[in-house]
C-alpha cells in the first residue's frame, strides 16, 4: 500500500475509523464489520479529500455529496464523520440506539449529514443518480460520489440508474464500487456471478478504473482520473478485502453482519488495529474496558 503524497494522514485516518466501527458494533450489539472494514481506506479518502466537513446545505450546488448505497456499513460512515470532526467523538457509540441519530442505517432525517436514506440495496444509486442530474439541471459544478456493494450489483436497479446515467453523460457522477467479492452468506460467484464486471460498466457506456482499495495512492489517483474524464460517468472498481485490518474476520462471509461482537473478539480486533486506549478518548474509556454503555 503506497500513501497520498497530498494526504499524509490518511493511513492514521483510515486506522480510526476501523477502531470507532469496531468500538460502535461493539457497543450496539451488531451491526455489519465486514463491509465497514473493506470500506474503510475509500472512506478516509474521500472525507480527507473531496467531502467538505461543513454541514450539509441542500440548495448549495458547488459543494460534493457522498451518498453510502451499500447504507449497512454506515459504522464506517458515522466513524469517518467523527474522525473528520463533523460529528462528536462519542456520536457513533449511539450506533443503533432507538432514536438515535445513528441508525443502522443512514436516515437523513435523523442526521444532516446524511444526503439521503439507504439500506435497501440499489435505491441509494438511484437517488445519487438524480442528485447528479438535478444539479447539472441547475447548472450546479458539485460532484456526486456513491459508494455500492458488490452485493449491490445484483439489483436490477444498479443496472437502470447506470444505463440512465450514462445516457445522459453525468460526468460529475463518480460510482465506487467496494469490490470485497463477498456479500451476506458467501462469496458473489457462489451466490449469482458478476463477472467480467468492468467490461459489463463499459458496455453501460461508464468509464472504469480498476484499482487496489486499499492503496492511497491509486484511490488519489482514480478520482483525479474520475474528474478529468467528461461526458461518461465513471465507476472505480476498488478491489478490497472484506474484513479488512481484523486478522480473524477478513475473507470471513461470517463477518458480514448482523453480528454480535464479544468482548473478547472486540478486544483481539483493537489489537489487530493497533489500538490504544489512548487512540480512542472518550470511545473506549469505560465502553470496551466496563462494559456496554446503556
Ligand atoms: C433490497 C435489499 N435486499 C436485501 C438486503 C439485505 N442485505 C443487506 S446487506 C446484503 C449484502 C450486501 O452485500 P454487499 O453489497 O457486497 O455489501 P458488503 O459486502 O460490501 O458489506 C444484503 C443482501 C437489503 N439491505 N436490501
Amino acid at each position: 500500500m503506497t500513501t497520498s503524497p497530498s494526504h499524509p494522514d490518511l493511513r492514521e485516518t483510515a486506522r480510526l475509523i476501523r477502531c470507532h466501527s469496531i468500538a460502535s458494533i461493539y457497543v450496539a450489539t451488531s451491526g455489519h464489520p465486514g463491509g465497514a472494514l473493506s470500506a474503510a481506506d475509500l472512506l478516509a479518502y474521500l472525507y480527507s479529500a473531496e467531502i467538505g466537513d461543513e454541514e450539509p446545505r441542500d440548495g448549495d450546488l458547488t459543494r460534493n455529496r457522498f451518498i453510502l448505497s451499500k447504507g449497512h456499513a454506515c459504522p464506517a460512515l458515522y466513524a469517518a464523520l467523527a474522525v473528520k470532526g463533523q460529528i462528536s467523538p462519542t456520536d457513533p457509540l449511539q450506533l443503533r440506539k432507538l432514536g438515535s441519530t445513528m441508525q443502522g442505517h443512514p436516515h437523513v432525517g435523523a442526521l444532516p449529514h446524511v444526503e439521503t436514506s439507504t439500506g435497501s440495496l440499489g435505491q441509494g444509486f438511484s437517488a445519487a443518480l438524480g442528485m447528479a442530474l438535478g444539479i447539472r439541471h441547475q447548472g450546479g459544478s458539485g460532484r456526486v460520489y456513491v459508494m455500492l456493494g458488490d452485493g449491490e450489483m445484483q439489483e436490477g436497479e444498479v443496472w437502470e440508474a447506470a444505463q440512465c446515467a450514462a445516457h445522459y453523460k453525468l460526468d460529475k457522477l463518480t460510482a465506487i464500487l467496494d469490490y470485497n467479492k463477498m456479500q451476506s452468506d458467501d462469496l458473489n460467484e457462489n451466490i449469482i456471478g458478476l463477472e467480467p464486471l468492468a467490461d459489463k460498466w463499459r458496455a453501460f457506456g461508464w468509464h472504469v478504473v480498476e484499482i487496489d482499495g486499499h492503496d492511497f495512492a491509486a484511490i488519489e489517483a482514480a478520482v483525479a482520473e474520475a474528474k478529468r474524464t467528461t461526458g461518461k460517468p465513471t465507476l472505480i472498481l476498488a478491489h478490497t478485502l472484506k474484513g479488512k485490518g481484523v486478522s480473524f474476520m477478513e475473507n470471513y462471509p461470517t463477518w458480514h453482519g448482523s453480528v454480535t461482537m464479544s468482548l473478547d473478539d472486540t478486544e483481539k480486533s483493537l489489537i489487530d488495529l493497533g489500538v490504544a486506549q489512548s487512540d480512542v478518548p472518550g470511545w473506549l474509556d469505560g465502553t470496551i474496558h466496563g462494559g456496554h454503555t446503556q
